[in-house]
């Protein structure tokens, strides 16, 4: 599976075949988030990565990504994860809160610098923005996400050796 406007270098050998990688979904707006997982778990077995390595769990809605993904990282069974959710703009404000709130959390846990945490997060204005984005015209998005985990799984242990 290929994302077109593909930003990431995939020159470089990767090899995930000894990595654990976490993956956090919101099940608000399914129809995408299912799509992006799809998209992910392709990558990563696409690099080598073992189906019992890979640690799949659903929370119901984005914001709830800030504490699946945070508990996903204290448990210590992981080398990265990726949060991913769909977050599709309504009529209120609540958009704008749930988009800060996410975005700023999973930052804040990047920082704290436990494992990477890849920011899967959709935030768009509408559902044809996210179905262009999880398998349409601009491919899809979960295939980045993974490539990401994989890249920042070998920049933390970079700096270990
Ligand atoms: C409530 C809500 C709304 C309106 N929209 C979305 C959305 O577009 N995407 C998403 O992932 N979650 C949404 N939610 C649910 C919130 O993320 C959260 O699950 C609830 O506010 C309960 O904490």
């Amino acid at each position: 599976m290929s994302t077109s406007n593909f930003q990431l270098d995939t020159n470089e050998p990767l090899d995930a075949s000894d990595m654990r990688i976490g993956i956090v979904v919101a099940e608000w707006n399914k129809q995408i988030t299912d799509k992006l997982l799809e998209g992910a778990l392709s990558e990563l077995q696409k690099y080598g990565a073992k189906e019992q390595s890979i640690n799949v769990m659903h929370v119901p809605g984005s914001f709830e990504l800030i504490y699946g993904c945070a508990e996903m990282a204290r448990s210590g069974l992981v080398d990265a994860i990726i949060a991913i959710g769909c977050i599709i703009k309504g009529e209120t404000p609540h958009f704008d809160y749930i988009c800060q709130g996410v975005t700023q959390e999973l930052a804040k846990q990047n920082s704290a610098g436990r494992v990477p945490v890849i920011y899967g997060v959709l935030t768009v204005n509408t559902l044809e923005q996210a179905e262009s984005r999880c398998g349409g015209k601009y491919g899809n998005k979960g295939c980045e996400y993974a490539l990401s985990a994989i890249k920042m799984i070998n920049f933390a242990r970079e700096l270990k050796n």
